[in-house]
């Protein structure tokens, strides 16, 4: 059976088609000066480091014709979709909503909310817009996936505690099987991400599975070997 080696024990694979990539908010609002996480009095520079292990996880996926999600973080232009609460917190110099250097903090289709040119899309791949932390709050993840016959799901992206481990909490409470990729997956806060990678495997694997990207790799090409 094909596998990634793991913690806290080996991930199997299920045939290929049921595995799918999932990227996580790798947008401008959060990985270059200006956007939502600066605002927040973040330095956003050490977010940038991932950004080579997930475009060759992306590229595997691509070549083995694997299914790629990507999500993006923002909110209608009339932010009717952004709860006061949500705004108002943190009390930054710029909120959601207001003009900062890439357009608007936050808001769908301003330059801000643009996955980096580093992960763009292919034209048929599918970007999902969620307005909140996790990614199957008020989107279509979970139909998109179960019309995929997805039961595995390979995450990286930002922030490690925040939308990356909201959406693999959610994902496993629908009984997805999910790895967190270590090197994949990025924080303001080292201490928070190394605590999420902990948790998150810990108790047998609560949540899920933690590899790094080149076991991921040598798990995908065991599959393409298994399947040839
Ligand atoms: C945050 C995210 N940190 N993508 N969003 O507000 O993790």
């Amino acid at each position: 059976m094909p596998a990634i080696t793991a913690h806290p024990y080996d991930y199997e694979l299920p045939t290929a088609t049921g595995l799918a990539l999932l990227i996580i908010d790798m947008q401008r609002d959060f990985l270059e000066p200006g956007g939502f996480g600066a605002a927040l009095g973040n330095d956003v520079h050490r977010l940038q480091a991932i950004v080579p292990t997930i475009k060759k996880l992306q590229a595997a996926f691509r070549a083995l014709h694997l299914p790629i999600f990507q999500t993006v973080e923002g909110h209608q232009p009339d932010l009717s979709d952004c709860p006061p609460s949500k705004r108002d917190r943190g009390k930054g110099t710029l909120k959601i909503g207001d003009c900062g250097p890439m357009g608007r903090i936050l808001v769908l289709g301003e330059p801000g909310n643009r996955i980096i040119d580093e992960l763009a899309p292919l034209p048929d791949e599918t970007v999902i817009s969620k307005p909140g932390k996790g990614a199957f709050y008020q989107t279509n993840l979970e139909f998109l996936l179960k019309t995929h016959n997805i039961s595995h799901l390979i995450i990286t992206g930002v922030t490690t505690e925040v939308c990356v481990q909201t959406t693999m909490r959610e994902a496993n409470d629908r009984g997805y099987e999910c790895l967190l990729v270590e090197d994949g997956t990025e924080s303001y806060f080292p201490e928070f991400k190394q605590a999420t990678l902990e948790m998150v495997c810990a108790q047998g694997g609560i949540v899920g599975w933690c590899a790094r990207a080149q076991a991921v790799l040598a798990g995908l090409n065991s599959l393409q070997l298994a399947e040839r």
